[in-house]
Parts: structure tokens; C-alpha cells; sequence
């Protein structure tokens, strides 16, 4: 298998990226952003409980994003890899995913981490909130709080991965096509060396 983290602020692009990475790749999408909004659409008890958080910018609670991510990879057999995009976003998601992995004799590959300003990723957040219809995005505040959240939970879970040596940081400014052909040449060339 050859599993990537891929990492960095909110609206740095990972949703965008992972959609281009997974088709080229062949990799399972898991997306805790994208399983918990499912779970709000379709109403149920865990997605009621988690939009409490994310409308107001923070963090859903570890043990409910670990439980989807532990129950995806129990569901997902046989694939050629994961690509985890907005995930871990706390140490403790960290250490709960190396552990979930090595039950599978398996582990994270590469975090490949992108690097974008603070002024590119308000500008883009509340581009997207013109149209996306999600909560999060509508208003500048929420997008700071998530931006001081990100600083102050989750920025530090690469330093998880950096000792390890497994964090390659990828400039996230650019258009669509540059940003993934420079994500291309990281995987292409780590493919070869493979970790796991
Ligand atoms: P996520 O769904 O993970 O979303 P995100 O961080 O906002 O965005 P992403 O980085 O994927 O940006 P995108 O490509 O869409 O999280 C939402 C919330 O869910 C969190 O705040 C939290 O509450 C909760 N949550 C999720 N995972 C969690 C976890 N593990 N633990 C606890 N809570 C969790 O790009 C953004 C915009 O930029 C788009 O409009 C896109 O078109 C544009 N864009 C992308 N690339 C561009 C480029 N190169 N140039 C210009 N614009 C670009």
C-alpha cells in the first residue's frame, strides 16, 4: 500500500488536490470533512453533534473523527492506498492513526503538507462561501476562528510525521495544474523509495 497524508490549512487546497491526486493514483479518497458532512446532510446523531462544532469553526472531537476513520478503513479492504485528507488534525488523531495502520501492517508513507498564505486563504474561503453553501465559509469570523484553530491543534501534527522524516512541505500557491504537478513529482519520486 502507499498511504499520504495531505496537509495544511483550511482552504490550502487539500479537498481540490485530493480529487486530482486520487484519480492518477488509484488511491480511497478518506475525507473527515467530507464523511462528516454526509453525516449532517443525512441527519444523523453524530452529524447533528458535529455541526455544533464545525459552524463555529472548531474542531470536531477526536474520538467521533477517529471512530469514521477507523470504521472507512475497515471498509475499504484490498485497496491500493489511502489518501487522508484533513486528517489527523490533532496529535492524539495522529497517534490513533499510526496505531489503526499498524493493525493493518501498514503505515503513512508521505505527509505532504501545503504551504499557502494567511491573506491567499481568506481570500479563497470566502470566495468558496459565496457559492458552497457551507456554514463555516459564510463569514470571515468563523474563517479565522478556523484558521486560529488550525495554528493551535493542528499545525504541530507534522512535527509528529518530521521526526520520522516523512513531511514534504509543497508550495500551495499556483494554479490547480501547477500544485498537483509538483504533488506528482513528490509521490513519483517516493513511490520508488516506499516506506512501508
Ligand atoms: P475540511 O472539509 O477538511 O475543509 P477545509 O480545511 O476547509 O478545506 P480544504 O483545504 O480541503 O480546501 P479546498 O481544497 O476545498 O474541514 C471542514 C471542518 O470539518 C473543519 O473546520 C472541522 O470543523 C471539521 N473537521 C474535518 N476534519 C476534522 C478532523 N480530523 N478533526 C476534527 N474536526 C474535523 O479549497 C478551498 C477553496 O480554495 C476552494 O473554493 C477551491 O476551489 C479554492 N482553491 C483550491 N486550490 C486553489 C488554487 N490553487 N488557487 C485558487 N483557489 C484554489
Amino acid at each position: 500500500m502507499f498511504n499520504i497524508i495531505l496537509f495544511g490549512p483550511p482552504g490550502s487546497g487539500k479537498g481540490t488536490q485530493s480529487e486530482k491526486l486520487i484519480a492518477k493514483y488509484n488511491l480511497k479518497h478518506l475525507s473527515t470533512g467530507d464523511l462528516l458532512r454526509s453525516e449532517i446532510a443525512r441527519q444523523t446523531s453524530l452529524g447533528l453533534e458535529a455541526k455544533k462544532y464545525m459552524d463555529e469553526g472548531n474542531l470536531v472531537p477526536d474520538a467521533v473523527v477517529i471512530g469514521m476513520i477507523d470504521d472507512a478503513l475497515d471498509n475499504n479492504p484490498g485497496v491500493e492506498g489511502f489518501l487522508f485528507d484533513g486528517f489527523p488534525r490533532t496529535a492524539i488523531q495522529a497517534e490513533a492513526l499510526d496505531e489503526l495502520l499498524a493493525r493493518k501492517n501498514t503505515c503513512i508513507d508521505v505527509m505532504l503538507a501545503l504551504v499557502v498564505s494567511e491573506e491567499e486563504l481568506v481570500k479563497r474561503l470566502v470566495k468558496r462561501g459565496e457559492t458552497s453553501g457551507r456554514a463555516d465559509d459564510d463569514n470571515e469570523q468563523v474563517i479565522r476562528a478556523r484558521l486560529i484553530e488550525y495554528q493551535k491543534k493542528t499545525a504541530a501534527v507534522a512535527d509528529h510525521y518530521r521526526k520520522e522524516n516523512k513531511v514534504d512541505m509543497v508550495k500551495g500557491e499556483g494554479t490547480i495544474d501547477e500544485i498537483f504537478s509538483l504533488l506528482c513529482s513528490e509521490i513519483d519520486r517516493l513511490k520508488a523509495l516506499h516506506n512501508c
